[in-house]
């Protein structure tokens, strides 16, 4: 394993970045953009350190070497400056506590080179598929390596055929329970393996672009399919080239850094495998057929399919080459090409406006007969504001400063100051002292920006038996009230209903944040009647959040279409943990666009003083 030597975009790169998962609640962080190609950032780091405990874990290695990796781990992650800028200084990286000599000495060689030589030996020694079991919910590296030793499970197939079999609950240690767990937890590790982040397929997206602009063939390039409707997951990259040498194209995309294998090549597609597992699929097309070609492989198949039956209503044929009049079937009497340069072209030979790709699911957009029915949709530069975010008060890398620096330069004109409240007590949650004292800081540090507005809020946990974990009269001090849910996500659907639907009608709360608590390929929603809380919310004159952070997307892309239908505002959130973390609401618009919400249904995209009005503050 040679390349990458950044390991951009190996498969548990995927996984983990620019994605890591931190503390007790999920949170889940993002990189920001500007670390993308150059050096590796603190949580990337962090990411290997904590695998290379995993598989230590799994060999039945010594627990102190173990530990010494996790607490690295978190140390590195935790740390405020990234670990490249202090390489580049020379510092001393043993002054930081919980870096021995070893680790400080592995951070260098990951930070000059993007090597971890001992990760790597390490991998060559343990089976393939123990990576994947690694990602079972309730799997850890110990259990993992009880069955691999008892049992010989190495893939997730075998995994699943020994849970089945129940052999795993007689296993010591383990019991029925645990076994209907890990039955439960393969189903999405397996998903895990076959569907990838949006936001993770963003930066191969990104590679493979720039790669194939350098070759003279290529007349035009754009990416298709599931990435190209902005699906929070994509199984596949499909890209459409404009090109009158296909053979070049191919010769050229053949030499992709991160291929791995190529799967097919024929006259005009291509199909590669990366190292990260994902497979690509190139088609190459001529101009006249691009917009046929780039409509037909943007999908998805159930618009596509909806379509072609109107065509042909319409005496027409729809395919990749383009859009074409059927003969009476006369001899000579052939099909006669009407367009295809364009995807404007195809959709104005069948009568039928441009459809956004984030609408061509056939759920709807095709009742929407004209340019003029298409919505606007909402843009990332109709957001003004940011309500959900953490500082270093709780688990935030952070300050309030900070953040309200960082939302300032990126064009927003409020955020609200939302970190956790006492029952999350794994990241130090606010009680009512600590929370007045950080409102005190608030103002302080509003008074110091011009036209920027921070507000004191708080994201303040709904507990297990229902109820606020503050106070009343704390919450009504404060300008914004987020509930959410973080513990007691068994419960039964009725019991978490309840919970919502109580927060919902608090006096004091404002929003409710992602609401069905899904991680994707991590963990389900809790069970939730959610009719059930789009009525209390709407009741109740409160918001929904559309949580922007790529593993959440919560709300989705539905629920978020049926709040709109229901006239609940949506506030989209990037729920940040440090200043890179507010890239993430451009994910959330990408996802409130398949919702097909406009502008004037989300609530922050207007001014502080409305919003405050919709939530009866102010
Ligand atoms: P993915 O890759 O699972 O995230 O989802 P897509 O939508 O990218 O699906 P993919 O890669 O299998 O195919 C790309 C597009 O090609 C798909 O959205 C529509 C078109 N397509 C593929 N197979 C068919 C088909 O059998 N019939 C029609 N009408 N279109 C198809
Ligand atoms: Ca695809
Ligand atoms: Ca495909
Ligand atoms: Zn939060």
């Amino acid at each position: 394993m040679t390349w990458p030597t950044r390991l951009t975009t190996t498969r548990e790169s995927l996984s983990l970045l620019p994605i890591a998962f931190e503390g007790v609640c999920g949170q889940v962080f993002l990189l920001g953009d500007d670390h993308k190609n150059d050096t590796m950032d603190n949580r990337q780091i962090a990411a290997l350190f904590d695998k290379m405990a995993d598989l230590l874990e799994f060999q039945g290695a010594n627990p102190f070497r173990v530990r010494a990796y996790r607490n690295g781990a978190r140390r590195v992650n935790d740390l405020p400056e990234p670990m490249a800028s202090l390489v580049k200084e020379n510092s001393d990286l043993t002054a930081i506590d919980g870096i021995g000599k070893d680790l400080a000495q592995k951070i260098e060689t990951l930070v000059e080179t993007g090597q971890f030589p001992q990760l790597e030996e390490l991998m060559t020694q343990i089976p393939e598929g123990v990576l994947a079991l690694l990602r079972v919910p309730g799997l850890g590296p110990k259990k993992a390596a009880v069955l691999y030793r008892s049992l010989g499970v190495e893939t997730l197939a075998q995994l699943r055929e020994v849970c089945e079999a129940e052999q795993v609950r007689e296993l010591p240690g383990f019991g029925a329970k645990t076994e209907a767990t890990i039955l439960a937890g393969i189903d999405l590790a397996e998903r895990a393996v076959e569907r990838i982040y949006w936001a993770a397929a963003e930066e191969t997206v990104r590679q493979l672009l720039v790669h194939l602009r350098d070759c003279k063939a290529v007349r035009r390039i754009e990416p298709a399919g599931s990435y190209r409707r902005g699906c929070e997951t994509v199984g596949d990259l499909d890209l459409l080239v404009d090109s009158g040498d296909a053979d070049a194209v191919m010769d050229h995309f053949a030499t992709f850094p991160g291929l791995a294998e190529t799967i097919v090549r024929g006259s005009a597609k291509m199909s590669i495998r990366l190292d990260s597992d994902l497979q690509v699929d190139l088609r190459v097309t001529p101009s006249e057929s691009f917009g046929a070609a780039l409509q037909y492989f943007t999908g998805s198949k159930e618009h596509n399919v909806e379509l072609r039956g109107r065509a042909k209503n319409l005496g027409l044929k729809i395919n990749e080459w383009g859009v074409f009049r059927i003969g009476d079937g006369e001899e000579g009497d052939g099909e006669e090409y009407v367009g295809g340069r364009t995807e404007a072209e195809v959709y104005a030979a069948l009568g039928l406006p441009s459809y956004p790709p984030e609408l061509r699911e056939n759920r709807g957009e095709l009742a929407l007969a004209t340019e003029a029915d298409l919505p606007r949709l909402i843009e990332l530069s109709d957001l003004v504001g940011d309500l959900h975010m953490h500082t270093t008060a709780t688990d935030g890398k952070q300050t309030i400063r900070e953040m309200a620096e960082a939302a300032r330069e990126r064009g927003l004109a409020y955020i609200a100051i939302t970190d956790h409240s006492k029952r999350v007590t794994m990241a130090r949650g606010l009680d009512a002292e600590r929370l007045r004292a950080q409102w005190k800081e608030v103002d302080q540090a509003n008074e110091e920006f011009e036209n920027f507005t921070l507000l004191k809020g708080i994201e303040c946990d709904i507990l297990e038996k229902g109820g606020m974990d503050l106070p009343d009269e704390v919450l009504a001090e404060a300008d914004w009230v987020i509930a959410s849910l973080h513990y007691g996500q068994k419960q039964p659907r009725q019991q978490i209903t309840d919970r919502l639907t109580g927060a919902l009608e608090n006096r004091w709360v404002s929003i409710v944040a992602h609401p069905t608590g899904r991680i994707l390929n991590k963990r389900d929603s809790y069970e939730v009647d959610m009719e059930a809380v789009f009525q209390a919310a709407r009741e109740n004159g409160k918001l929904l959040e559309l949580n922007a952070n790529p593993a959440r997307l919560d709300l989705d892309d539905i629920h978020a279409a049926r709040a709109r239908e229901l006239g609940i505002p949506i506030v989209i959130s990037s729920d940040a943990h440090s200043t890179d973390g507010l890239e993430v609401l451009r994910f959330g618009v990408l996802q409130a666009r398949r919702a097909r919400l406009t502008a004037a249904d989300v609530a922050n995209t207007r001014s502080w003083k409305e919003v405050a009005a919709m939530v009866g503050r102010g």
